[in-house]
């Protein structure tokens, strides 16, 4: 069994800083659940362009505020504590901070590696063992 806190991966190289989030990723590829559990916070008065082409994700929403835009049809959802929303579609969005900073805890399918961050795309790589291991 694996049992972490959260804490002891602040100032981790498993805590990822840009400058609209911060995450902290507590499982990852290496620890073999077949996906990654992050706790992310998305800084105030920021906005992220975000397409996980290569990745689903899930996000609650636990504390804070903000917004999320999908860009195919304009819709603009409002987050806050206890809002789940699943990327099933791959959907590329506008992800923005509100007043006080947005924690949510993600989850990742394909799990990360762990040094993800976006692209100018908003894109995370696909993970490149894996396509190894799928042509071999
Ligand atoms: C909600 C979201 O996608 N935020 C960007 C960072 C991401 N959650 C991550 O890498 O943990």
């Amino acid at each position: 069994m694996i049992v972490r806190n959260v804490k002891d991966v602040i100032g981790t190289q498993d805590e990822i800083r840009t400058d609209t989030w911060t995450s902290r990723r507590v499982l990852l590829k290496k620890d073999g659940m077949g996906f990654s559990f992050h706790e992310t916070i998305i800084h105030p008065g920021t906005e992220t362009h975000i397409h996980y082409q290569n990745h689903l994700e899930a996000v609650w929403c636990v504390e804070g505020d903000g917004e999320i835009e999908t860009i195919a049809d304009g819709k603009k959802y409002a987050l806050g504590p206890g809002v789940v929303y699943a990327l099933d579609q791959h959907d590329e969005h506008w992800l923005r901070g509100g007043k006080t900073p947005l924690r949510v805890i993600c989850v990742f399918n394909p799990p990360l590696s762990g040094r993800e961050v976006h692209d100018e795309k908003g894109v995370y790589p696909a993970d490149l063992e894996e396509d190894v291991k799928e042509v071999a």
